[in-house]
């Protein structure tokens, strides 16, 4: 473990002066200072960090508004009638409306704040699951999600008797869509989909998949945490029914998320924890519970995590998000094209639409022992299996290694990425 000392020291307060290669016309430099920890040397070496899929920076703003809170308004909200309370309360809430325009869902109640997208769909899987899915029913999942869309499912067919069922792929990365219709049946209570791959980048046509399971009158939810950090998210032209969020990969701390439920959904399902917070009324006979979004928040939430995604919002809104995408793209397509060039590279997950994920694996280097190399250059990607196992035995691979771009990441940072690939292949061979 480094000393925190050492980390500290390594800050380097000077702001590479990187200009935009690409045509979309990104200012990256400036973008760059906005984000404090970019500017750190790992190894001697500037940190190049392109782990973003795992857990994306947040900018001064978020880490500002974080301290703010701290030195200013901490106190526990919904509770106190003194002054701290009431200004934590307004600055949660604010955050929770922050969101609702953002995904411009219909009512700020209709967002339950929860952990991040593990924690949301286990609550999804409690209240909706666990009251309507019963024996011989099945839920529909895709070979490329991600386990907190799987396990979770899992659980419930076991208690339940009920059958998980799974949409294929093709060897690109992308959904089989004609398949979906088919394997949406009288019996499917649900299906869960993400909206795009963390672990091959495929962006999935969420909006047709919702159309189709509400032909045969199916509830979806889409897992939305790699959605919102790059594309903007509209739940009521997706018309999805749940849409889950985890802050920190948004640019807001860990600890943060979302559920979105459509609110007669929400309505009619059972609470997932009980606790203080959550009801109307308690007695030894019988509790009631209280009112959206509050039946599903029990306990004291994470405040300062929720403030901070709003404080993450307000910055992805200061921002030019279509020429942040474009620039995404830009940096993909350049980095793609690096990766493919190099001999014994092969990249999983070739989708026609793709965010800013790539994966590859290189013949006869482990991805952990690539991972490793390139953190001796200051590089940090992700090695493993991306907790996708069953997408990673449809590619017969056991892992990949995985460089996930954000706007903040630089054509020389892919170029870096590439030089010490052909560094690793030569060590190896
Ligand atoms: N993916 C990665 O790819 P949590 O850990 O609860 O914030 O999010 C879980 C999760 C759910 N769905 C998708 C599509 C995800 O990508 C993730 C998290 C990380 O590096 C960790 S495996």
């Amino acid at each position: 473990m480094i000393a925190p000392e050492k980390i500290l020291e390594s800050i380097n307060t000077e702001i590479v002066n990187i200009p935009s290669p690409f045509e979309s016309g990104w200012d990256v430099r400036r973008i760059r200072e906005d984000f404090p920890v970019l500017r750190q040397t790992v190894n001697g070496k500037p940190l190049v960090y392109l782990d973003n899929a795992a857990s994306a920076q947040s900018p001064q703003m978020v880490i500002d508004r974080g301290i703010k809170y701290l030195q200013e308004e901490h106190s526990s909200v919904h509770r106190g009638v003194h002054y701290l309370s009431q200004r934590a309360t307004n600055a949660f809430e604010g955050a929770r409306e922050r969101v609702r325009r953002f995904i411009n869902a219909r009512e700020a109640r209709e967002c339950i704040f929860v952990r991040g997208c593990t924690e949301g769909i286990n609550l999804v899987m409690h209240g909706y699951g666990r009251k309507f899915v019963g024996e011989g029913d099945e839920i529909l999942v895709s070979a490329m999600e991600h386990h907190a869309n799987i396990v979770p499912w899992q659980m419930l067919c076991e208690e339940k008797k009920a059958k998980l069922r799974v949409i294929p792929i093709n060897d690109q990365g992308e959904l089989l869509l004609d398949e979906v219709e088919a394997l949406i049946t009288e019996r499917t209570k649900l299906v869960a989909v993400m909206h795009i791959s963390n672990a091959l980048g495929t962006i999935n046509p969420v909006k047709e998949i919702v159309r189709l399971a509400h032909k045969q009158g199916v509830p979806v939810l889409v897992d939305g945490a790699q959605g919102t950090p790059h594309l903007a998210v509209d739940v009521q032209d997706i018309d999805c029914d749940f849409y889950i969020i985890s802050g920190h990969k948004m640019f807001a701390p860990t600890g943060s998320g979302i559920v979105y439920g459509k609110a007669e959904l929400l309505e009619r399902m059972n609470p997932f924890h009980g606790g203080g917070a959550m009801i109307r009324s308690v007695s030894f006979e019988k509790t009631t519970y209280a009112g959206l979004p509050d039946k599903f928040e029990a306990g004291t939430p994470a405040i300062a995590a929720q403030i901070g995604l709003g404080a993450a919002i307000d910055y992805l809104n200061s921002i030019d998000r279509v020429q942040a995408h474009k620039y995404e793209q830009e940096l993909l397509a350049y980095a793609t094209e690096r990766l493919a060039a190099i001999e014994g590279v092969r990249i999983i997950g070739t989708a026609h639409e793709k965010a800013s994920v790539l994966s590859f694996v290189v013949d006869e280097v482990h991805p952990h022992d690539i991972g490793t190399i390139l953190d001796q250059e200051g590089i940090a990607i992700r090695a493993g299996h991306h907790c996708a196992q069953p997408l990673m035995q449809r590619f017969g691979v056991p892992a990949t290694a995985r460089a996930s771009f954000a706007f903040y990441n630089t054509k020389e940072e892919a170029d870096k990425l590439a030089d010490a690939i052909e560094k690793v292949i030569e060590v190896f061979s």
